[in-house]
Parts: C-alpha cells; structure tokens; sequence
C-alpha cells in the first residue's frame, strides 16, 4: 500500500471522487503544508495558517498506479485556478500535490508539463508541488462528509 496526497479545492468533493476508483482503498481529510501543529477547520479557513485542504489516500499500486491518480486529480478541478477553486477562496483551495518520494515528483512534474504544452487549457496550471509534510486529520465530521450527508459538491 502506497500514499498519496493531493488538494484541489473544498475537500469533501475530493475525497468523494477518489473514493470511487478502484485501487484506492482509504481516504481521509485534512490539512497539510501550513505552520500550525494540529489546526482546526475553522483556523485553517482564515487563509493564515498556510494549509491546504487534503486528501490522503491509501492505494493499491499493483491496482491503480500513481500516474492515473495525478491524472484524475488534474481532471477533477480546474488547475489553472489559483489560490481559489471554483466559489472557494483562499490558500486553503489551491490546487497543490504532496509528493511522498522522488518517483512521485516526477511522475507529476512530468504530467504537470505535459498538460501546459497540450494547449488544453488557456491559463497557465497553478498547481504546486510540494515535498510531503504532516497530514493533520480533520475533524471527524469532514470525514466522508458528502457520502453520509449525501449532496454534491461545487466541483
Ligand atoms: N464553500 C464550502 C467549502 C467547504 S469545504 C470543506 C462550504 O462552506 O460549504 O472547504
């Protein structure tokens, strides 16, 4: 089993799509790349603790391999968006990969160059990558949040 780490806006939409491929067998929510030890949801939505909305998943590599998670990640919000995501303003949303280990970073540094020079998007992507830091849980009402609550999400 492998880690993987992305933020791509409101995190309960994230997670909800993750979920559904095959291959990935947990995810869960949280905040990551900020200076504050264990945040809170509301002090990470201030925009001044430096974090973003996560998802960590869980995943099979001999099922679904890092490069077809980069890719849904790229695909499931607007990467040209920074520092916001669709209604969502602020640090919190920016669209950022956590990369675990070399072979991630240029696994996204690859596709993250590819999608610029495939002129399918009129904006340059916005999408940090960062090293991996740690990932603070959130709250355990985001947890899941649309599956339970059932819903949709802006994204
Ligand atoms: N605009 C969304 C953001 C939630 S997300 C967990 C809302 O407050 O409903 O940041």
């Amino acid at each position: 089993m492998k880690k993987a780490t992305f933020g791509a806006g409101c995190f309960w939409g994230v997670e909800a799509r993750f979920r559904e491929l095959d291959g990935v067998d947990d995810a869960a929510v949280g905040y990551m790349g900020g200076e504050l030890e264990s945040p809170t949801y509301e002090q990470v939505c201030t925009d001044r603790t430096g974090h973003a909305e996560v998802v960590e998943l869980i995943f099979d590599p001999q099922r679904i391999d890092y490069e077809r998670l980069v890719r849904e990640f790229f695909a499931l919000h607007d990467p040209t968006q920074l520092n916001r995501q669709g209604p969502d303003f602020g640090r919190q949303y920016r669209s950022v990969i956590f990369v675990h280990d070399d072979e991630q970073r240029q696994v996204a540094e690859r596709i993250h160059r590819e999608l610029d020079e495939s002129g399918r998007f009129t904006r340059p992507i916005a999408t940090a990558i960062e090293p991996v830091s740690t990932f603070w849980r959130a709250e355990e009402y985001h947890q899941q949040y649309l599956a339970r609550r059932g819903g949709t999400c802006t994204i």
